[in-house]
Order: structure tokens, then sequence, then C-alpha cells
């Protein structure tokens, strides 16, 4: 008896014992996913692309304001590094403007890129008058029509003499067999029936060309936005300024003149002739003053007196010249020193005329510096005009705006439909003329 109440009681034990440790075991078994899942990294979204050449608009810091400067300019802090030492070739630094690869990720986050600072009315009449050289006989234009002129029936050898006119006028080997591909492809798809249709085709690869880099007026950084220009000597820098100037005055932006040529006096007196007749403040420091200090103290003075747009004149320089070329570099990185984000535009102004020179500009430059965009200035003083396509297609730098005259009013916001109608399209030039 007494042996099977200890069975039973041994029994009853055994069960609790088995009971209490599967309870443990259970509690003990992870939940499946709850904690591993936690110590797993987060997905990572992926950070969004970076919009190509747009920076984001300079969030400037709220400056304390300094008793307005007496008289000309202090002399600047010299930004450390800078000064003495010039960069050497080789161990090039990004211009302040490229913003570091954090930086970058705001940037990329800050959305679409800033809407263009002011634009103009589409005017092609008025534009082919600017570009009558490349519209008349012998010019670009004018020779595509005479070959097309009366040619209904398509000759083979079209092409060939399209290729020599394009050549001819600027418009460079690449992008002339660019061009020249729609065209055979399109012969040898027999979809090409007739020369009207050759031109079309003509004109509309000419539109992509050069609408893939973009272009059309400056962006708005927001105020100030820092616009410095850039070229070899006589390009028309100082006149684009004064043009630019003009018109940002009359649409009533208070605008900064700067004059970063400090080599020569006559520069100077230049910038303060454009100052004078649009009615804006030009800064300048004294004769042969170091440009990057000078430009340094005019972003400050132009936050500080509530500058909407700083326009920085540079003087010409060789871009074959390395010292010359390091200066600018540093006219830039101090820039960026006086303001966050500043220079926001680096525009190269080059000569229409130079042809393929103006084209080799754009690539050392380029190489050089953080350019937004060209200018293509002196379009009214060529027949040519092929440039603009062989630096918006080789180069792939959007052309922000062409000169067609030394008046204010002869600076055009770039638009490739209408510049591509303007320069190629069958209008009537008589009728515009008049
Ligand atoms: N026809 C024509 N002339 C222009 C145009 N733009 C500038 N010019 C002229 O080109 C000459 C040189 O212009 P600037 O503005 O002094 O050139 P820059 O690049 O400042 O010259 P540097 O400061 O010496 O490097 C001047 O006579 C201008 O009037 C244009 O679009 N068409
Ligand atoms: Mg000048």
């Amino acid at each position: 008896m007494s042996n099977t109440i200890l069975i039973i009681a041994l029994l009853v034990v055994a069960v609790v014992i088995f009971a209490v440790v599967a309870a443990r075991r259970g509690k003990a078994t992870p939940q499946l996913g709850a904690d591993d899942d936690l110590k797993l990294p987060k997905a990572q979204p992926s950070p969004p692309k970076r919009a190509k050449r747009e920076k984001k608009p300079a969030a400037a810091k709220p400056k304390e304001k300094k008793p307005a400067a007496e008289g000309p300019p202090s002399a600047p802090e010299p930004p450390e590094d800078d000064d003495e030492v010039p960069v050497s070739e080789g161990e090039e630094e990004q211009p302040s403007s490229a913003p570091p690869s954090d930086e970058a990720d705001d940037e990329a986050a800050a959305g679409p890129p800033p809407a263009p600072i002011s634009r103009r009315k589409a005017d092609v009449a008025g534009l082919r008058r600017g570009l009558k050289k490349v519209r008349q006989a012998g010019g670009f234009f004018g020779r595509l029509k005479e070959l097309f002129a009366g040619k209904k029936e398509l000759d083979p050898s079209i092409v060939e003499e399209i290729e020599e006119i394009l050549l001819t006028s600027d418009v460079g080997v690449k992008t002339t067999e660019a061009l020249l591909e729609a065209i055979r492809e399109g012969l040898d798809r027999n979809e090409l029936d007739d020369t009207d249709m050759v031109w079309d085709a003509l004109r509309e690869r000419a539109s992509e060309l050069l609408d893939i880099s973009g272009g059309g007026p400056l962006r708005n950084y927001g105020s100030p936005t820092v616009v410095l220009l850039v070229g070899v000597n006589g390009t028309g820098k100082t006149t684009t300024i004064g043009k630019l100037a003009t018109r940002f005055a009359t649409e009533d932006r208070q605008v900064l003149l700067v004059a970063g040529d400090t080599f020569r006096a006559a520069a100077v007196a230049q910038l303060k002739a454009w100052g004078k007749r649009v009615g804006c403040e030009v800064f300048a420091g004294k004769d042969g003053a170091d440009p990057a200090s000078v430009v340094f103290d005019a972003i400050e003075h132009g936050t500080e007196t509530g500058a909407d747009i700083i326009l920085v004149d540079t003087a010409g320089r060789l871009h074959t010249k390395a010292n010359l070329m390091d200066e600018l570099k540093k006219v830039a990185r101090t820039a960026g020193k006086a303001l966050k984000g500043a220079p926001h535009e680096t525009l190269l102004v080059v000569d229409g005329t130079t042809g393929q020179n103006a084209v080799q500009q754009a690539e050392m430059f380029s190489e050089a510096m953080d350019l937004s965009g060209i200018v293509l200035c002196k379009l009214d003083g060529t027949a040519k005009g092929g440039v603009v396509l062989a630096i918006a297609a080789e180069q792939d730098l959007p052309v922000r705006y062409i000169g067609v005259g030394e008046r204010p009013q002869d600076l055009r916001d770039f638009d490739a439909e209408e510049f591509v109608e303007a320069m190629l399209g069958q209008g009537d030039d008589a009728a515009e003329a008049a």
C-alpha cells in the first residue's frame, strides 16, 4: 500500500518537474523573427540621384549685420590656407561650390532644380535678325538653303554635301556625325523621301542635341545669388554682366556688380560705367588687389546690403596658363567662404566667332572649374554659328544665354527650339528683317 502511494507521489513529482521544464523551454524559445529582426539593420532607402549640375539654393546663415563700411572696402581677412599657397597642378581642390558628399545627399533631397531667375518671351524673328550673318547667302543656313533649294528629289550625294557645310560652319566632327547619323539612318530605312524630310530630320536632331544639356537662363538660388563670369580675354564677360544687370534691374532686383578684374584700371572703369548706366552699385577693391579678397568682401557686403544678385567680373585669361587658372579657382573657393554655396553659377563666356577655339576653351575651363553654363557672345558677328551645337553636344554644358550685339537688349535666353527655328527654320527673312 505504502509502496503504491510512494509510486503515485513519485509520478506526480515527475509530472510537475516535466511541466515546469517544458514551460521554461517554451519561454526560452526565441520568438521567430522578433528579436532577430530588431538586430537586423533597417532597409536603407537608396539615395535619390543628384540632378546634374543644378545646385541647391544657398542656405545662407543669417549673418550679424556689420556697420556699413565707409569709403573703399576694407582689407579682407585673408582666407587662411588660400592666400599664400597657390594650388598646384595635380592637387586641384574642388571649387568651394562643389559640396561635400553629405551635402550632396541634402541636395538630392532638396527636390527639383531652382527655377530660372527670369525668362524672356520667345522671339524667333528678333533672334533671326541677330543671326543675320548665319542666314544670309554664304552663311550656315544660307548654304544649306541653297543646297536644298529647288530640289525635291533626293540626290545620293546630299549627305556628303550637308557634311561639308556642317564641318565648315564650326559644328565640329563629332557633332556633325551625330547630326548626320539620323539622316543616314532615315535614308537607309527609306523613311526620308524628299529633301524637305531631310531638312526636318536635320532640324529635329539639332534640337535634340541642344536640348540634351538643358540650358536657358540663370537659376534663382535665393538672395543673393552669386554668379561668376569667366573666360579668355575679350570674349564679352563685362558686356554680358552689363546686359544681365540691365535686365535684372528692370525687374526690380537689387544688383551688385563686382570688379574682380583687378589687373587693369580700365576694366574697373568699364564696369563702373555699366553700373552708372544701369543704376546699380559696383564694388571695387584697390588697384591691383587680390581678386579673391575683393570677391570675398563684395559678397559679404552684398549679403549685408540685401543684394538679390551679385555678378562677379573676372579678368580674361588664357585657359592654357595654369597660374591664372589657379587664381580663378581660388576666387571660386573664396566666394564659397564668404557665402555657403557661392558661386551658385559659374558661366564661361566664349566668343562665338572663334569657332572650334571656343569649344577648346569650354573643354579646358570645365576641366579646371565647376562650370554651370555657357554664354556665347558675338553670334551676330559670325556666318557660321555651328559652334553652339558643338559646345552643347560635345561639352554637355548648358548654354544659358547668347549675345547677338553690343546693346543691353542683345542678350537672349537660350532656348533650343527657338534657336533652331531662328537658325535653321525656313522663314521669310526679308519680311522679318523689315
Ligand atoms: N558684336 C558683338 N560684340 C560684343 C558682344 N559681346 C561683347 N561684345 C564686344 O566685345 C568687346 C569685348 O567685350 P568685353 O565685355 O570687354 O569683353 P571681356 O571678356 O570683358 O574682355 P576682357 O575683360 O578684356 O577679358 C567689346 O567691344 C564688346 O562691345 C556681342 O554679343 N556682339
Ligand atoms: Mg572685361
